[in-house]
């Protein structure tokens, strides 16, 4: 029987000796989660500002979430698609019915949900626009951040998410974010068959463009008939304070209570907090006018659509809905910017916070190869509080969209705190 109980440096060896080295965590070992605190192998409780990258939006380990989990394995945990199972058309009906989509194509992680949604554009592109097979264009953006894949890494903007990994994909034009102009020039090629956007660039440092970018984009989307691609994996379900980011200001509360009149894309893609983060479940919808060029045989995957996917899912909606986490996620955001706002106004350490709901990032005022935002976040560490850095001198916020305001008040004091304590010292 492995040991599963291991102590701090014991679990960093054994990662280091028997993992591949593709991530460079912060120097704490956790062992526990609930709601907005996890707990080091010490019993050291933090705040955890990162959520798991968006993942654990309903908070860790939420009870609902993880009693679906639970009796759903008691009973039946995977059939592959060869059979029916009496939990996929229940879940596809619910979480159609939750977006607003005719219908939904369910995968496991966010990667394979956007090579999906891929596959989908170009195979509409062919058999719908009329575009020559294998001439299809996908439009995307720089600095954006859609995954992992060879495909994906092919239209990425971060040289070492993608140094070696060659040869790359074909078929992407990549355009400056926020910038409608260059969209449009890159629309008016031939063979567009779609766009590709993160309505807030979370790995580029939290990137929230103009207000009407995305309608915008919505809309020469329309004009030119392409694929307006909405990847919501990290902004979507509640995290940005609606919904969806596409959403943009709204004052719904349960669910998005204006399917018909905000921004609409062609294609939804979402991930991460769809199963509150405790099983990978991905999702792309569509209508039947785009879902139908989907056939027997055209795609595929063992998990997708698995059982346990589909109970986890549809309770980690229903707790969205029923804590009405984007009114939350509004409320604590817009306290939050408040509060940095005015911190920075006494410290040159940070130059700015930006965001929307609970997906903000500061800017350190440092280059961006310092060590700064790292040491900063081993201070924040030390003072019980998550975070990490996306790019080198941004530092990601991203608490689970439970958090009271009390709660928010006190993690705050620790960034303040923190921040003012690391400046005396420097
Ligand atoms: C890593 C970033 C966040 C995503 C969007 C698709 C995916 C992601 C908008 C793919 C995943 C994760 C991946 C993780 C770190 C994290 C991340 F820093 F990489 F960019 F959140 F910002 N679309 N993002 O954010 O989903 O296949 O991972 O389920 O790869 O280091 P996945």
């Amino acid at each position: 029987m492995v040991e599963l109980r291991t102590s701090g440096q014991e679990a960093i060896d054994l990662e280091n000796k028997h993992g591949a080295h593709n991530y460079h965590p912060l120097p704490v070992v956790l062992a526990k989660g609930e709601g907005v605190y996890v707990w080091d192998v010490e019993g050291k409780r933090y705040y955890d500002f990162l959520s798991a990258y968006s993942a654990v939006n309903q908070g860790h380990c939420h009870p609902k979430i993880i009693k679906a989990l639970k009796d759903q394995a008691d009973k039946l945990t995977l059939t592959s698609r060869a059979f029916y199972n009496d939990v996929l058309g229940n879940y596809e009906k619910y979480i159609t019915q939750y977006f607003g989509f005719d219908k939904v194509l369910p995968m496991n992680t966010g990667a394979e949900a956007v090579e999906t949604a891929l596959k989908i554009c170009r195979k509409w592109g062919y058999e719908r626009k009329g575009v020559p097979e294998n001439k299809g264009i996908i439009i995307v953006f720089d600095q954006n951040f859609h995954g992992r894949t060879t495909t994906i890494i092919s239209f990425s903007s971060d040289a070492v998410a993608k140094k070696n990994f060659g040869p790359f994909t074909h078929g992407f034009t990549k355009v400056t974010y926020n910038d409608l102009q260059a969209l449009e020039e890159a629309l008016q090629q031939e063979n567009v068959v779609g766009v590709l956007v993160e309505p807030i660039q979370g790995e580029a440092g939290v990137n929230v463009p103009n207000k009407d970018f995305i309608p915008e984009v919505a809309s020469l989307c329309k004009k030119y008939n392409a694929l307006f691609m909405a990847d919501e994996i990290q902004t979507g379900i509640a995290r940005t304070g609606s919904m969806l980011a596409i959403c943009g200001d709204c004052n719904c509360t349960t669910t998005c209570e204006r399917k018909e009149s905000y921004t609409r894309p062609d294609v939804l893609i979402l991930g991460k907090a769809l199963s509150g983060g405790v099983y990978p479940v991905s999702a792309v919808l569509a209508d039947d006018t785009v879902m139908e060029v989907i056939t027997p045989g055209t795609h595929g995957s063992t998990f997708g659509g698995n059982p346990i996917a589909g109970a986890v899912a549809i309770e980690a909606l229903k707790v969205v809905s029923d804590e009405e986490l984007m009114v939350n996620a509004r409320k604590l955001g817009q306290l939050f910017r408040e509060r940095m706002n005015k911190f920075i106004e006494t410290t040159e350490l940070i130059t700015l916070v930006r965001g929307k709901g609970l997906l903000n990032a500061i800017v350190i005022n440092d280059h961006p190869d310092s060590s700064t935002a790292w040491d900063i976040c081993v201070s924040l560490k030390e003072n019980g509080l998550l975070a990490k850095p996306t790019h080198g001198n941004i530092i990601r916020f991203a608490p689970p969209l439970v958090m009271t305001e009390e709660q928010l008040h006190e993690c705050c004091d620790i960034i303040e705190r923190t921040i003012a304590d690391f400046e005396k010292r420097s």
